[in-house]
């Protein structure tokens, strides 16, 4: 075993606060949902932001960082949160959000109010350019990320909303207002924290003009002169060396647009910044090359599933670690997107094959709420229904180029925010037992809350929560499956991914169908240690339990066989 750490051997689950169990504002939405998030066996909860928020992006815009969104609670109840969740032995990590602040925060408060004002260099101004905005970046939400403060006369940078104004890391005095963040909840007894678009910190001097890659476009992306910039590893060092180190938690950055190599330095466990990340490669395999926003898609192909992955999970190396992820609240449904939701059936199927499929590999998993029932993305008929930030810009911008409303909303059925921020489905109660009846949810409950919902999901054997449990357990069992070796093999099947992780003389064998035909796997050629094996987990139910493992296995439509 190499690098052994605590972090490498648990399994995270995330809860979206907003969508997860109504608290009638007792606080005690979370606290009583701890038994279950216990049972399905896993280790950590990292809670999306619970702070204080004027809600233009559901908490990513926090307003003060020692609070508590009154929504959700109070800081006793948060306590309580704690200390429950610690009885059961749970982990509790925060969503540090620290690229950018609310414009309701204090500090921006006041920075905008003159420029000699304290706060002011806590932020980012530029003048205008002949009346327009400093530069042509454009915003992860759409529109430029120039906003025009009168006060001031100038303009503030926000990458995200214009109510996320980004904060100035060049001044000192951010970083120390950051450190001082983590030891307020590192003291309190937090276990970590999630470290949202961490790798935007640093921007390029003197933000220079994006690349124009559609003339016909007013702003255009930006993202090489402020991902993975100049000054980041130099800052996170500092607030590894003089916050997170001085205590045991683990941290986790969620970093857009790095590549494993950019991975392998940020992760590396003594000279790296965090202790893994959330990469986006993989999630980016169906977006279409050919298409204008990110919600243009495209089918993923296999071949790129495997490159990606494998990519990932061998070139990290020894001293590296990856984070396994399929869901979170940026995410479409997985089942919807990498499955088949066609019947009930494969339904299930499908979404026991992706658990199955990226549980077993090397890296810290992590659960977004609602997965582990195979819970789907939203049919939404109209963009009434909809509440994202990102999704009603596109929605507007699209109506602006004099598209039709149908071809807007069939790029947010599969790739809007909110497909995953639809309520959790609890039991077949009204609003899916996720609100009392009577009151209308944020956002609607999905319409097959009847079908899948916990209640359901625990009392049935052969769900899918039963299943990501049962790798949970198997995960603990076998310490192979943390710390083996990575390998592809039958690289060039067109529709069977299958590995292996092997430590010592024990090896695991992952065989999954990512398509609905039937095919068969001819192992007798691959590496193998060989000799019989034992079937430790299947989504049918008649598969044998020993077998030779030199030998060619039939799969069934998104079958897996470990
Ligand atoms: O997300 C940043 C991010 O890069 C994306 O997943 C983003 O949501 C998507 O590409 C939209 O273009 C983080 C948070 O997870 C997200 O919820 C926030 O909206 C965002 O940062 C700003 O804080």
């Amino acid at each position: 075993q190499t690098n052994a750490r605590w972090w490498k051997e648990v399994c995270v689950y995330q809860v979206y606060p907003r969508s997860y169990k109504d608290s009638n504002g007792d606080g005690v939405g979370v606290i009583s949902s701890l038994d279950y998030i216990k049972s399905l066996g896993v280790d950590v909860i990292w809670m999306s932001p619970v702070y204080p928020t004027p809600n233009e992006d559901n908490g990513y815009d926090i307003s003060d960082y020692r609070g508590i969104n009154p929504e959700f609670g109070t800081m006793e109840d948060f306590d309580l949160l704690l200390s429950e969740a610690h009885k059961r032995d749970l982990k509790i990590v925060m969503d540090l959000v620290v690229n950018h602040t609310s414009d309701q925060h204090p500090w921006f408060i006041e920075a905008r109010k003159s420029k000699d004002n304290p706060y002011r260099d806590y932020y980012i101004w530029r003048d205008g350019k002949e009346g327009k905005e400093p530069n042509n970046w454009q915003s992860f939400f759409g529109g430029t990320v120039w906003e025009k403060n009168d006060a001031t006369d100038d303009y503030y940078l926000h990458l995200f909303a214009k109510g996320q104004p980004d904060l100035n890391w060049e001044n000192p005095r951010v970083r120390d207002e950051v450190k001082d963040i983590v030891h307020f909840w590192a003291g309190k007894g937090v276990d970590g924290f999630r470290l949202d678009v961490i790798n935007c910190i640093s921007k390029v001097e003197g933000l220079p003009d994006a690349p124009i890659k559609n003339p016909t476009d007013k702003y255009h992306w930006a993202g090489e002169h402020f991902f993975n910039g100049p000054k980041f590893m130099e800052y996170m060092s500092q607030i590894r060396k003089e916050a997170f180190d001085r205590y045991d938690v683990f941290t986790v950055g969620e970093t857009p647009s790095v590549t494993p190599d950019h991975g392998a330095t940020f992760t590396h466990i003594d000279t790296g910044v965090v202790h893994m990340l959330f990469q986006f490669e993989f999630v980016a395999l169906d977006t279409d090359p050919n298409g204008s926003h990110r919600f243009d898609s495209i089918k993923p192909q296999l071949r790129d599933i495997k490159g990606v992955t494998t990519k990932w999970q061998t070139e990290l190396g020894r001293d590296g670690w990856n984070s396994l992820y399929l869901e979170n609240h940026d995410q479409p449904r997985s089942v919807s997107r990498y499955g088949c939701v066609e019947t009930e059936e494969l339904r299930v199927i499908s979404a026991k094959m992706l658990a199955a499929w990226y549980l077993f590999q090397k890296g810290t998993p992590y659960i977004y709420q609602g997965q582990e029932l195979g819970m789907t993305n939203c049919h939404f008929k109209d963009i009434g229904e909809c509440r994202d930030i990102e999704t009603l810009n596109y929605y507007r911008e699209m109506m602006d180029k004099g598209e039709t409303a149908e071809r807007a909303m069939k790029g947010i059925r599969v790739k809007s925010r909110d497909n995953a921020r639809t309520p959790m489905q609890w039991n077949t109660e009204a609003n899916a037992g996720f609100c009392r009846e009577g009151v209308r949810p944020w956002i609607d409950v999905n319409k097959n809350f009847r079908e899948i919902n916990v209640e359901a999901a625990v009392g049935d054997e052969n769900s899918v929560f039963h299943f990501y449990k049962k790798i949970l357990q198997l995960r603990r069992q076998h310490k192979v499956v943390v710390y083996g070796e990575y390998e592809l093999l039958a690289g060039e099947h067109a529709q069977a991914y299958v590995y292996t992780r092997t430590a010592g003389d024990e090896q695991i064998v992952v065989l999954a169908n990512f398509e609905r035909e039937n095919c068969s796997v001819d192992l007798s050629g691959e590496k193998l240690l060989g000799g019989e094996g034992e079937l430790l987990i299947a989504n049918y139910n008649d598969v044998d339990e020993k077998r030779q493992m030199t030998q060619t296995f039939q799969l069934r439509a998104y079958e897996v066989q470990v």
